[in-house]
């Protein structure tokens, strides 16, 4: 095999955000910028002699930059590389399989929940050997390579064919091309007691799961419809595309708005949900109830003991900052510890690693366990079916009766997006500036007790994050959190997060925008929001 070393320059803006880097599919099709970011990649993790998986969400440009990565693989000197047949491996799947054949690490090829298609996104990140997302060390070190980097390394030879299992060469490096389905179910059957929810199934409970044209289509094929015996059709836009269907594949009752109109329909099926691009975030629904992302996990925590994988109980509970307080009510009742992170589930690594928690989700549909190293929306369905199965209830009377246990949080965000960049980090600095004035004030009826910008220090190793969203608490223990957005690829996005506490004895039934209004408005007159991004309403509200 000739290897060619290629003369290259730095190229802006490859510093990677909230999960690896993402910028629109033009830009990463651009001359040498997807070896660039992978050459600095390797140049990090020193690749020569080791293993990785590789594989992504099959989204446009997937397949040709799964053939760039491993003539260069090859000629960094890779030993081996795992790929999923097709170049397709769902985020979870990859983190699973990292774990499983102990390689050293992954490089998963996706934009998640953004579009795809030559006008949508694109992404790519490194994860570490135990199957997560690399922390900020790593990826402020990959970040630096960028900078600097003079010339890239690609063998002349094409790659072979993916297209079909087997065992491969390029140059010295070998190829395995694996079923990208068989191994991640394998791991559900040890989690999930599939009898009870088969046994359910069979007794007529219907389901409807919608894989928004994505990668999450042959799991939930193999799993749901083979596995568990869901009938033909119970996973609709089951064939991924690389465009997702011209859709936006965000689980979100904006985005997965036909499947909300089918469990709105009093005659529809008992359960629905739905799962991002790639496969890692989901939506919950039961018939006539949408569940938020926060309950789902608060939910998932409280049960997971009916689950044969989480049987002997959970060891803690891990939620990202903006995440409603929900499950740390959990986390009381049962005893265990209740952890607050930053946004990215890069964040979890340590506390998962470490034993110090089990369950771990956030209020952007994410939800996962120790079993993987990336939220897991199959896994989370699996978990809401085992636990329907084993409390012989609808997702409505489960709600009810965890409402009526620990009380209901009002949760909701509002989402500005592709706010100029220059407007949207002024609004934040500016905040940030005014931060310590504002307790004792009071701003559409609700006074400030407490403003602060979240920093936080990760109690296993100790590494700092700062500046991570700005918190606003209120007498009476409603909360706004404002924080941007790290995965968009389009100017800012603002992120306004709201929540209000209510107690079992209060109107656990209120409509949740009614039940935030208030909060909602204070948050807009202290940040100005509307009037500084010229929009009188959020763009996108779930
Ligand atoms: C990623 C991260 C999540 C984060 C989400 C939204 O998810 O892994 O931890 O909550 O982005 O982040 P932001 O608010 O910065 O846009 P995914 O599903 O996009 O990989």
């Amino acid at each position: 095999m000739q290897i060619k070393t290629r003369a290259t320059r730095p190229i802006d803006g490859q510093k990677p955000g909230t999960s690896g880097l993402r910028k629109t599919t033009e830009v990463f099709s651009q001359s040498d910028f997807l070896q660039n970011y992978v050459q600095s990649m390797f140049n990090v993790v020193e690749p020569a002699g080791k293993t990785y998986v590789i594989g992504g969400d099959g989204r446009y440009f997937n397949d040709v930059a799964i053939a760039k990565m491993l003539r260069m693989a090859a000629a960094n000197g890779v030993k081996k590389v795992i790929v999923g047949r097709g170049g397709l491996l769902s985020t979870p799947a990859a983190s699973h399989l990292i774990r499983k054949y102990e390689t050293d690490g992954g490089f998963i090829l996706s934009a998640s929940h953004n579009p795809g298609g030559p006008k949508g996104d694109f992404g790519l990140k490194y994860n570490i050997p135990n199957g997560g997302p690399a922390p900020e060390a790593i990826t402020n070190a990959i970040y630096e390579q960028t900078k600097t980097l003079t010339e890239y390394h690609i063998a002349q030879d094409d790659a072979p064919s993916i297209t079909e299992e087997g065992r491969f060469a390029l140059g010295d490096m070998e190829i395995e091309v694996i079923d990208p389905v068989a191994d991640y179910a394998a791991l559900m059957e040890t989690l999930i007691d599939f009898d009870a929810i088969r046994d359910l199934i069979s007794r007529g409970f219907t389901l409807r799961f919608d894989a928004m044209h994505a990668i999450t289509g042959p799991y939930a094929v193999e799993i749901l419809e083979r596995r568990l015996g869901a009938p033909h059709g119970s996973v609709v836009n089951r064939r991924p595309s690389p465009d997702f269907g011209g859709g936006h594949p965000d689980p979100n009752p904006v985005w997965a708005k036909d499947l909300v109109d089918h469990l709105m329909d009093p005659d529809g099926p008992d359960f629905g949900a739905a799962s991002d691009g790639d496969g890692d975030r989901n939506m919950i629904m039961g018939r006539g109830i949408y569940v938020t992302p926060s309950d789902s996990l608060a939910v998932i925590a409280a049960n997971a003991h009916l689950a044969p994988g989480y049987a002997g109980g959970i060891a803690g509970i891990a939620r990202s900052m903006p995440t409603s307080g929900a499950a740390d009510r959990v986390a009381a009742k049962l005893g265990v510890e209740a952890h607050q992170t930053p946004t990215g589930w890069k964040f979890f690594g340590t506390l998962l690693d470490a034993g110090r928690a089990t369950i771990c989700g956030e209020e952007s549909a994410g939800t996962g366990s120790n079993h993987v190293r990336e939220k897991d929306g199959l896994w989370a369905v699996l978990m809401w079916l085992n636990i329907i199965a084993a409390r012989k209830q609808s997702v409505q009377e489960i709600m009810d009766d965890h409402w009526a246990e620990y009380g209901r949080t009002y949760y909701s965000r509002h989402d500005y997006e592709a706010v100029d960049s220059d407007v949207a980090n002024t609004l934040m600095d500016d905040l940030r500036d005014r931060l310590e004035t504002l307790p004792g004030k009071s701003f559409a009826g609700l006074t400030v007790t407490h403003a602060q910008d979240f920093d936080y220090t990760d109690p296993v190793d100790g590494s700092r994050a700062t500046a991570q969203g700005i918190i606003l608490n209120f007498e009476g223990g409603a909360r706004a959190v404002l924080r941007l957005s790290g995965t968009g690829t389009q100017g800012a996005t603002i992120r306004l997060y709201l929540e209000n506490h209510e107690d079992p004895a209060g109107n656990l039934a209120q409509d949740p925008q009614k039940a935030l209004e208030r909060v909602a408005r204070a948050a807009d007159q202290i940040a100005e929001l509307e009037k500084r991004t010229g929009r009188d309403a959020p763009d996108v509200i779930t």
